[in-house]
């Protein structure tokens, strides 16, 4: 039996509740990435964290976890959620199952933002969006973080529902793939949030309130990164989600491999917690048999971005010729770069498969133990998660924001504009990062106040703050295109309407093999996998915690 309506249209009330998430992730984006540039330049010697001091909010550090908790956190969570339940809506043609219960998580995620936001702002928790104990915030802070979790697991249960009522009424079907990306991107996201909800339920928080006297850092640091790992595929995921199931439609053409595009969703289900470690190589109180098992277990991670690679690639190949490209690379000239919904995607790509080899070099623990708390890392982490990510969202951005509002993309050139510009100060930027990060430079540093500076960095420096300041006018632009897009006067003409872009398939998507499209094998190796590569620590780890370290306020 087939109960989906062909012509499905989305509420008024489920646009807005979408573009509701919007509004707060680009508010957050521009609030946070004030703050990039400022840390950029007061690295090469132009401190103006003065210019902010009148209002309380010129310190170096409590800027840098404004910057780390709205771009990392909040642009990232809120456009996801917001993402997600568009695909969800428009991917199953049918509404929300229980809309009431999404729209408790979302006022959940708004509430814990608020509660997290006032601490930071009054310097009761520049702890960077890492905070390790012992460094201590305000109990509020991680409330508010622990509120928009919760608030992001309600939205889940609510995709799952409506999938629930979707497949009664589709046994038989395959569900369409969009629609699986955004249920796995929840799924792993669930299972990944269980470590930072045992650190801030059992150790911060009872700490912050005095209720105990100190932390564990060893401990904290292996929960906070069995969540902070997998976090950076919560943001990836839905970026590939783009990339396979709209890009390839974008760009004219079809989706290469429907079963290619799930298995390496499935993978990221399996492979993206169990390798924590690799962001503790240097940590001393864990084996370094178990940092070997987690750096092999992280390049078997690296895999199903490979896969991507090629399927996502071969998809934009299958476009460009059919648009009448050719050569062996000339059928890239043949995409359609004038729309900067393609070319935000595009380079995204591009940036990533630095980022990507980064990724691996950094997994690498000889090489680590070089790069590790250098600039080499924040190096790494704007070509992926401010440029993989941030940059596909711009692009998605340019359709879905139409798309909610009715109304028109503001000024397409421009975006286009705003595209290559972030584009080419990521490039500048992350470069000079990664060379300073080799040099030695290390990261979270107020290095404009460092006595041991050398001569050989400055160039470097330099380089890095010119490309902050690009990057800065490159995120401007899009805010101002975001904003001059929702809020003008101009609707859609008569007749005109926004496509919702789904990539067809090169094969009939039910011809992918059903192992493809249910959860419970992978479910079940995803849960073994996570107690073999995390179990026994775990258990060494509680077994031996010491909750003796005083905290810490900076
Ligand atoms: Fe990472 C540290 C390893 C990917 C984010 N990473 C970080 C931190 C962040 C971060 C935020 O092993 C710092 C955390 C902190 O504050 O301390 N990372 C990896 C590996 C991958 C990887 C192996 N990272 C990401 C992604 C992130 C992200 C994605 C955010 C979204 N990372 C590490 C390690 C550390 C680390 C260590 C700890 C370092 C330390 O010492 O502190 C892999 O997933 C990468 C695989 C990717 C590829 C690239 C495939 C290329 C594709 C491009 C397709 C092209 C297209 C364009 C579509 C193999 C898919 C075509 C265009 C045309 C014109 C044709
Ligand atoms: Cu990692």
């Amino acid at each position: 039996m087939l109960t989906q309506q062909t012509d499905f249209q989305i509420s008024k009330k489920d646009r807005q509740f979408v573009g509701a998430h919007l509004l707060v992730a680009i508010s957050a984006l521009t609030v946070g990435s004030l703050y990039g540039p400022l840390q950029a330049f007061e690295w090469s010697g132009l401190d103006l964290y003065g210019l902010l001091e009148p209002i309380g909010l010129g310190d170096y550090y409590k800027g840098l976890t404004i910057h780390g908790v709205l771009n990392a956190l909040v642009w990232t969570t809120f456009f996801i959620t917001g993402f997600l339940t568009l695909v969800m809506i428009m991917g199953l043609k049918r509404p929300l199952r229980y809309p009431k219960l999404n729209r408790v998580g979302f006022w959940t995620m708004v509430v814990g933002l608020v509660m997290a936001a006032i601490p930071i702002l009054a310097g009761a928790a520049s702890v960077l969006y890492t905070f390790y104990p012992p460094l201590e915030a305000s109990w509020a802070f991680y409330l508010g973080l622990t509120l928009v979790v919760v608030g992001s697991w309600i939205e889940g249960f609510g995709f799952y529902l409506t999938m629930a009522e979707w497949r009664k009424d589709n046994p038989d079907s395959r569900s369409p793939f969009i629609v699986l990306a955004a249920l796995i991107t929840m799924v792993m996201w669930q299972f990944a949030t269980l470590g930072i909800a045992v650190e801030i339920l059992t150790m911060l928080l009872p700490a912050s309130l005095g209720i105990i006297d100190g932390t564990d850092p060893q401990l904290g640091r292996t929960f906070f990164w069995f969540t902070g790992h997998p976090l950076v595929y919560f943001w990836l995921l839905p970026a590939y989600l783009s990339w396979y199931g709209m890009l390839p439609k974008q760009a004219g053409g079809k989706l290469f491999s429907d079963s290619l595009a799930r298995l390496a969703f499935w993978l990221f289900l399996l492979l993206s917690i169990p390798v924590g470690f690799h962001h503790q190589f240097v940590d001393p109180g864990i084996p370094v048999g178990w940092k070997y098992i987690h750096s092999l277990l992280t390049y078997g991670v690296a895999f199903p971005s490979m896969l991507t690679l090629f399927t996502v690639v071969a998809s934009l190949e299958y476009a460009a010729r059919k648009r009448g490209g050719t050569g062996l690379l000339g059928w890239i000239r043949a995409l359609p770069w004038g729309n900067p919904v393609v070319s935000a995607q595009l380079l995204a790509g591009i940036l990533f498969m630095f980022g990507g080899i980064g990724g691996i070099t950094n997994a690498s623990y000889n090489v680590n133990l070089v790069i590790h708390n250098t600039a080499w890392i924040p190096g790494h982490f704007h070509l992926t998660v401010a440029s993989a990510v941030t940059l596909s969202f711009f692009g998605i951005a340019y359709w879905l924001i139409p798309f909610v509002t009715q109304k028109p993309l503001w000024k397409s050139k421009w975006a286009t504009i705003a595209n290559w510009t972030w584009f080419v100060g990521m490039l500048i930027f992350s470069n000079a990062m990664h060379v300073l990060g080799l040099l030695g430079a290390p990261r979270r540093t107020e290095l404009g106040k460092a006595p041991y500076v050398p001569e050989e960095w400055s160039g470097h420096l330099f380089r890095m703050s010119f490309g902050g300041a690009i990057l800065l006018v490159g995120v401007t632009l899009f805010v101002l295109i975001a904003a001059r897009t929702a809020f003008q006067r101009q609707t859609l003409g008569e007749g005109e309407s926004i496509e919702f872009p789904i990539a067809e398939s090169l094969r009939d998507p039910q011809l992918t093999p059903i192992w493809l499209d249910r959860f419970k094998p992978w479910l079940i190796g995803t849960i073994v996998l996570i107690v073999v590569a995390y179990g026994p620590q775990l258990i060494e780890q509680i077994g031996n915690a010491a909750y003796n370290a005083p905290p810490f306020s900076p």
